[in-house]
């Protein structure tokens, strides 16, 4: 069954521990990505605790919405989210790319149940997902693709072949969120190869376009419901984040983009996010609750950054 979140400051509580759960498995693998996954943990939240339907437990479902990765270097984020959505035990995350182990550095459906496309080689994503919502449309399906882009992609030319696609075809079960942090591999995305104006040339391409702060969950869920209803064209919804989020000595950072941090780092960022934790926790919602719903994944919520306190003394 999936775990759905519905009140805002059980959504952030994931988010955060997703951020921490990064973090434990970056600094235990020794390699991997620290700053993509950091900024994408409420557009994950958002999209596996309350968007797309999907049963972590029966990852064949006819119906399921069909998750499609473009940005695999991202690994980290996904499978914290997957994690704690129920897809494998949270036990299994140290195993981030570890020889056998189910997380690869870059997703593999080979291995981990869930994964619908293995990636790693940027600018494929987006056409793997106008394929599968071509599909979905030709055989009368109900069910919805979401596909998770970087803005660093756009550098590829089949990114653009594929947006052309998904304009062709009106696919509107076809719904894009684009990381867009501003950074890539070994500097800023404008001054690497410009980009801007991004969200006009999706307009020009025959796209709706929306573009949201990516780390506020009203806006998320305003986009993508916007997303749902929108009939005739595919819809690209910029997600405007920070990279590193989270972690203030690894915000917009773009040598961040690929490196993991030391023992200390990762002790400093557990602490900095316990910290915000007990910040959120101290907060109520609107309605005054100290918490709504979410018993089910308040169960998953137990390592992660409650474990910031204790990383201090090893
Ligand atoms: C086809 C291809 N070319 C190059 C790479 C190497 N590469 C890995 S990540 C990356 C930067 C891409 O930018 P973005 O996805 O925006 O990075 P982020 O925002 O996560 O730092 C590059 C060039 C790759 N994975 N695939
Ligand atoms: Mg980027």
């Amino acid at each position: 069954m999936k775990i759905t979140l519905e009140n805002e400051r059980d959504l952030k509580l994931m988010a955060n521990s997703i951020r921490s759960d990064i973090m434990e498995m970056l600094v235990e693998a020794k390699s991997g990505h620290s700053a993509g996954p950091l900024g994408l943990a409420e557009v994950y939240t958002e999209l596996f605790f309350r968007e797309m339907n999907y049963d972590p437990k029966n990852t064949h479902l006819e119906g399921r919405d069909r998750f499609v990765l473009s940005n695999g270097h991202v690994a980290p984020v996904l499978y914290a989210t997957m994690s704690r959505a129920g897809f494998f035990p949270k036990s299994e995350i140290m195993g981030l790319r570890k020889l056998g182990s189910k997380l690869q550095g870059h997703p593999s459906k080979k291995w981990l149940p869930g994964i619908e496309n293995s990636s790693g080689p940027l600018g494929q994503g987006l056409s793997i997902a106008c394929g599968m919502a071509l599909a979905g449309r030709l055989d009368k399906k109900t069910w919805r693709v979401y596909c998770a882009m970087s803005d660093g992609e756009h550098d590829e030319g089949a990114t653009w072949e594929s947006i052309l696609f998904a304009a062709k075809y009106k696919l509107d079960n076809l719904v894009a969120i684009m990381d867009r942090n501003f950074i890539q591999i070994d500097g800023k995305t404008e001054d690497i190869m410009p980009l801007e104006p991004l969200g006009k040339k999706y307009e020009a391409f025959g796209w709706h376009v929306i573009s949201v702060d990516g780390h506020d969950f009203g806006a998320l869920r305003r986009a993508l419901s916007d997303a749902r209803g929108t009939k005739g064209k595919p819809t690209m919804i910029i997600a405007n984040t920070v990279p590193g989020k989270g972690v203030s000595f690894m915000e917009h950072l773009y040598e961040w983009h690929g490196k993991p941090p030391s023992k200390e780092q990762a002790q400093a960022a557990l602490l900095e996010l316990a910290n915000e934790r007990a910040k959120i926790e101290a907060r109520t919602d609107a309605k005054g609750n100290a918490s709504g719903g979410g018993k089910e994944a308040a169960a998953h919520l137990d390592a992660g950054a409650r474990k910031g306190a204790a990383a201090k003394k090893s």
